[in-house]
C-alpha cells in the first residue's frame, strides 16, 4: 500500500500555523523569560506607569521625570542636592529638545547609572 505523505503534512500543519500566526504583536509577559528579558520588561513598565500620567502618555514631562526619579531613583536624586536638578537632568536627557524626555532618552539615564553602578561593583569587589 501506498503511504501517504501529503495527508500526513497537512494534519502536521492544521495544528501548529494558527497558534503562531494568531500571536500579538505586541510584548506579553512570556513565562520563559529570562532575567535580562523581565529586567527590560520592567523598565519599559515603569517608564509607561509615569510617562502616562499627563500630556503626550509615551514621554515623560517635567512632573512625570521628578516622581519617577523621586520614587524610583531617589538615591541618584539625592545625589544631586540642588533644587534645579529636575531641570538639569531634563536638559541633559532631552536630546531632541522637545522638553519631555522619551523612552529612548529614558534608557541612556538607566543604562549611564548601571554603568556606573557596575564600576561601583566591580571596584568594592
Ligand atoms: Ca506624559
Ligand atoms: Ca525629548
Amino acid at each position: 500500500m501506498k503511504r501517504r505523505p501529503a495527508a500526513e503534512q497537512t494534519k502536521g500543519e492544521q495544528s501548529s500555523p494558527a497558534s503562531t500566526e494568531e500571536r500579538p504583536l505586541e510584548p506579553v509577559c512570556h513565562p520563559k523569560m529570562s532575567q535580562l528579558e523581565k529586567a527590560m520588561e520592567t523598565l519599559i513598565e515603569v517608564f509607561h506607569t509615569y510617562s502616562a500620567r499627563e500630556g503626550d502618555k509615551h514621554k515623560l514631562s517635567k512632573k512625570e521625570l521628578k516622581d519617577l526619579l523621586q520614587n524610583e531613583l531617589a538615591e541618584y536624586l539625592e545625589e544631586q542636592k540642588d533644587a534645579t536638578s529636575v531641570d538639569k537632568i531634563l536638559k541633559e536627557l532631552d536630546e531632541n529638545g522637545d522638553g519631555e524626555v522619551d523612552f529612548q532618552e529614558f534608557v541612556i539615564l538607566v543604562a549611564s547609572l548601571t554603568v556606573a553602578c557596575n564600576t561601583f561593583f566591580c571596584e568594592s569587589s
